[in-house]
């Protein structure tokens, strides 16, 4: 069945754009809350793409763990809170409930790891555009985020180890 094997390969294809990386700084985003929103970007995607994500840091200036319910976007159908999971060497991406963010902590959304899935798109992100985003915090209530459009190409995957906040979970703000 040449259909089904064409759709396996565009899945299998997904999976890894969602897991290379890139770490691109973006401007600061404005915020109202103990949440402060850094490097937000949506993938970019080929058009007859139906789904990409968004990433983007959270730093939590607050005494309290807060977390992140949901998220909403004018060009998906719907937005998930997914992590990706290693299983006897594959990676599969899986929904998650909320994405947690320590108190003076901070928490990162990349490829590879906790990110948000646009799917039932409206519209295919491009290069260049911006996308806005809604974001719940169980907290810190409604967020708004503005995310450019990125490319984030194969060659990403080698390297390793880059990164201010290298995958590091804590955050000192000397201030707490
Ligand atoms: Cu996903």
């Amino acid at each position: 069945m040449k259909i089904v094997r064409t759709t396996y390969l565009i899945a299998a294809g997904l999976i890894l754009l969602f897991i290379s990386g890139c770490t691109t700084k973006a401007p600061e985003h404005h915020h109202h809350t103990g949440i402060r929103v850094y490097d937000a970007w949506v993938r970019a995607v080929p058009p007859n793409m139906k789904m990409t994500a968004a990433y983007m840091s959270f730093h939590n200036h607050s005494k309290m763990e807060d977390s992140l319910l949901s998220a909403e976007t004018p060009i998906a159908g719907v937005v998930e809170t997914h992590t990706v999971e290693e299983n006897k060497g594959v990676m599969s991406m899986k929904p998650v409930d909320s994405i947690p963010v320590p108190a003076n902590g901070m928490q990162e959304l990349k490829p590879g790891g906790f990110h948000l899935m646009l799917i039932q798109l409206k519209q295919v992100p491009k290069m260049g555009e911006t996308v806005s985003l809604v974001l719940n915090f169980k907290h810190a209530g409604r967020v708004e985020v503005s995310a450019p459009v990125k490319e984030s190409s194969m060659k990403n995957m080698k390297h390793k180890g880059h990164g201010d906040h290298g995958g590091s979970m804590k955050h000192d703000h000397n201030n707490g």
